[in-house]
């Protein structure tokens, strides 16, 4: 295995990503890159190279610098942003997606991790313990982009025997990066907001029931599942990935028990449609039966995580 290139590095989860990956691999081996250089300490603290994901060129110049064979293309536009601007973000989501995979397919690269999402569901979904394999009509660039995605992913492994493997994350919550446009990112500005305020005015109505995950877990399943002997990656789509589910209000409830003077309001925009369009709940049952993906944090665990994090960080 030579080296290793996180494209979108300096995203919600290309940042932690890059650090899981140089605490396994060595930092010298992980080079991160993004469009543009953002956080001088995150920049500094390893090898880090400015790649636009369009930029077939860019990255083909930086797999040779450094003898990459593994690539983790994290550059998307999230659901929210993408609805505000479909044009670019079907064109930054579908076409890095295919200089990575026309790389691998020349032999340029030997193994990618892209990374999929539960918005691939729309209002057509069955909601609760979504399957696997199920009616997939999205309803947002975001998640028409990721159903494409992963279409081409499959074709490209099965034509032309390209390594690439995928997870549908759903709502990713961590405590390292501010939110970045989702529509699950809510369920992040809420624990800064406790801190900062002691109250939350939510985007999403307290009933929405949406699929999350703690960011560890989600680092983790990406790890976990490039490690994993190409013979067990037996779907090339998308794996389904779950850890838990829960609602605004439900979130509430949890920080409550350690800021019980903690309040929400509620005042749902354009980001509601979204949430209403994806499933509820999560079955990844071939995840756990493939690659053995099993979570950690619970909604109470994650809420101890977080805030304890936080508040270090404010110190
Ligand atoms: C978003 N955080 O909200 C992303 C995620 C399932 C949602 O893909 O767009």
């Amino acid at each position: 295995m030579g080296a290793i290139l996180i494209i979108g590095a300096c995203g919600q989860i290309g940042t932690e990503l890059t650090k899981k990956l140089r605490s396994i691999y060595g930092t010298d081996n992980v080079i991160a890159s993004d469009v543009r250089k953002t956080d001088p300490e995150f920049v500094e603290s390893g090898p880090f190279e400015v790649v636009n994901a369009l930029d077939f060129n860019q990255i083909e110049q930086v797999i040779e610098k450094y003898n990459v064979t593994d690539v983790y293309l994290m550059a998307a536009l999230l659901s929210a942003t993408a609805e505000k601007n479909p044009a670019f973000a079907w064109d930054l989501n579908m076409n890095s997606l295919f200089h990575v995979l026309n790389l691998a397919k020349a032999g340029k690269i030997e193994k990618i991790f892209w990374p999929s999402s539960i918005a691939v569901f729309g209002p057509t979904t069955p909601k609760q313990n979504t399957p696997q394999y199920t009616v997939m009509e999205p309803s947002t660039v975001y998640g028409i982009s990721k159903q494409s995605g992963e279409r081409w992913c499959e074709y490209y492994h099965n034509l032309y025997g390209v390594d690439v493997r995928s997870i549908r994350y759903p709502g990713l919550i961590s405590w390292s990066t501010l939110p970045g446009g989702g529509t699950t990112d809510y369920a992040v500005d809420i624990y800064h907001k406790a801190l900062e305020n002691g109250t939350y005015n939510c985007f999403l109505s307290e009933e929405t029931r949406l699929p999350m995950m703690y960011m560890d877990d989600a680092i983790r399943a990406t790890v976990e599942i490039m490690q994993a002997p190409a013979e067990d990656i037996k779907i090339r789509s998308s794996y389904n990935l779950s850890a838990m589910d829960f609602t605004p209000k439900e979130i509430t409830e949890s920080i409550k028990k350690h800021m019980p003077d903690f309040t929400i309001s509620c005042e749902p925009d354009f980001r509601q449609k979204i949430a209403d369009s994806w499933p509820q709940s999560i079955d990844d049952s071939s995840a756990r039966e493939d690659w053995n993906w099993k979570h950690e944090f619970d909604l109470d665990a994650m809420t101890t995580d977080m805030l304890e994090h936080l508040s270090a960080k404010a110190e």
